[in-house]
């Protein structure tokens, strides 16, 4: 394998470059129209444009890159993560190409993509699970009797679902019936699989995932955790490693159950396995994501590991250089989604030209990004621009970091989350690791940032005030005076 080519775009498709490059493999980017000027395209070693913009005519067309690998001679394809990375029918088509996919089979893509059979395979192992129906429900009353034994609060969830689409809480029994009706219309006609089944509700979750590796010699590790419960309508906005609530002894149990789960399927590669956690702190399997995750840099942080070399090694058909007991945490780590979008405003995807964009320095910061000053954000894709991560000795020093980072942060032209993100990582519940998927709907109100935004008016208005007096007042004293004030002033961020 000495030539890889990368279907995605982004930071993503940058960060797999880089590790490529490190370990002397060739690099193919695919681009769209709308990302000829791109980062990732400058990057390496060679490019394909592969269609216009929209991504079912560029990114999604899994003939196109196949015949762009042909077209330079690369022989594996990282996916990334979005895009085909979770698409069995893609998978097989690599591999009937003679081609190399960095990823999982495409049977394992296929069991873990259907939430029931992704269950149903986990259950070989007794991995602990809601409790609810194992099967998709096909008669209504039954089920019923099922979420009465079960306990209302119950969830309904579409079986093809992810990442929280087709899901409906029932409060009780009488709703019962009208939500299954709207639940598998709503997944007919989102997923064109209208299976569903139901789970117990557990109503204050904490999200924690572990990142598994596997080789194709049967070899299977964990490595660690990753807690993601701050996320604002299914999307992450903070996640970090270690959790702040897991013990040594159920960090043990949950790295156990997930090295369980991706053995029930014969696991190759690089995934992830996701739990949600109670208030007892027991811990229930829920799906398994087949790619490389957003959220890897935090992992990669505290063990040293290089994921996507990880991921290459294993598709070059290398055992796993580490065992077990070879791994262990170091320091502690925290990602920053920045997301092209307005907090003020519902947090609508704000595009257009970023003006300014200078990125934090020093020590314990990583900014995983694909763009840089000048470029447009393009409206066809993810508003996600950079993650922001930082790492430090321990929970404390990774926040304060990431607060010294935040602030360094300069970006001008569109609006960010950065604001909102310092609101998060600051807020009591945060720092005290007393929080649960809730955090944003009970804590966040636009007012979070309008005290700071109305700070940074007052900034701006004081400093024209105080340059005017500079302008009228010649006495030296004053001047020198003004001047320390007005720099103080300007080294603000004003993001
Ligand atoms: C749940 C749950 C509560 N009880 N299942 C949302 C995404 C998908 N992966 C699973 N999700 C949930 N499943 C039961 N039985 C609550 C959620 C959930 C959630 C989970 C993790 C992180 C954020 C979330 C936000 C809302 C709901």
């Amino acid at each position: 394998m000495d030539k890889i080519l990368v279907a995605n775009r982004g930071e993503i498709a940058l960060r797999i470059m880089r590790s490529a490059k490190e370990m002397g493999i060739k690099t193919v980017a695919v681009f769209s129209e709308a990302d000829r000027n791109a980062l990732h395209v400058r990057y390496a070693d060679e490019a394909i444009c592969i269609g216009p913009a929209p991504s079912n005519q560029s990114y999604l067309v899994g003939s196109k890159i196949i015949d762009a690998c042909k077209l330079t001679g690369a022989q594996a394809i990282h996916p990334g993560y979005g895009f085909l990375s979770e698409n069995p029918a893609f998978a097989q088509q690599v591999k009937d190409a003679g081609l190399t996919l960095i990823g999982p089979t495409p049977e394992a893509m296929e069991v873990m993509g259907n939430k029931l059979s992704a269950k149903a395979a986990a259950l070989k192992y007794n991995i602990p699970m809601v409790p609810g129906t194992e099967e998709a429900i096909t008669d209504i009353e039954e089920a019923k009797q099922r979420a009465i034994e079960v306990g209302f609060p119950i969830l309904i969830k579409a079986a093809a679902g992810g990442g929280g689409k087709g899901m409906r809480i029932v409060e009780k029994a009488d709703d019962f019936e009208e939500q299954m009706h709207l639940a598998v219309s709503e997944a007919t006609s989102a997923f064109g699989d209208g299976a569903v089944f139901i789970e117990r509700y557990v109503t204050s979750p904490r999200h924690i995932e572990i990142q598994v590796l596997g080789d194709t010699h049967g070899n299977i590790v964990h490595l660690f955790e990753r807690e993601c419960s701050v996320q604002r309508r299914h999307q992450k906005v903070v996640e970090e490693a270690p959790s702040s609530v897991l013990t040594p002894e159920i960090r043990e149990k949950m790295g156990k159950c997930a090295v369980d789960v991706a053995r029930s399927v014969s696991y190759v590669g690089a995934g992830t396995v996701e739990f949600i956690l109670d208030e007892n702190l027991d811990f229930f399997f829920l799906e398994m994501n087949t790619r490389l995750q957003v959220e890897h840099p935090v992992t990669e942080m505290i063990t040293g590991l290089d994921l996507v070399k990880e991921q290459i090694k294993i598709a070059k058909g290398e055992a796993l250089s580490f065992k077990q007991e070879d791994l262990k945490i170091s320091g502690h780590a925290m990602e920053l989604r920045v997301y092209a979008e307005d907090p003020l405003n519902n947090f609508l995807p704000d595009i257009g030209k970023l003006q300014t964009y200078q990125t934090p320095k020093g020590y314990g910061v990583r900014v995983d990004d694909g763009f840089e000053q000048g470029m447009e954000i393009p409206i066809y894709y993810d508003p996600m621009i950079a993650k922001l991560i930082t790492f430090g000795k321990d929970r404390t020093e990774a926040i304060e970091r990431m607060v010294r980072a935040i602030d360094e942060y300069d970006i001008t032209g569109i609006q960010t989350t950065l604001g909102f993100g310092k609101f998060v990582i600051q807020h009591p519940a945060f720092v005290s690791g007393k929080f649960d998927t809730h955090f944003v709907n009970k804590y966040f109100t636009t007012d979070s940032l309008k005290n700071e935004k109305e700070e940074e008016a007052m900034i701006a208005a004081l400093t024209a005030v105080l340059l005017l007096q500079k302008q009228q007042n010649n006495t030296q004293a004053s001047a020198t005076e003004t001047t320390k004030k007005s720099n103080w002033m300007q080294n603000r961020r004003t993001y």
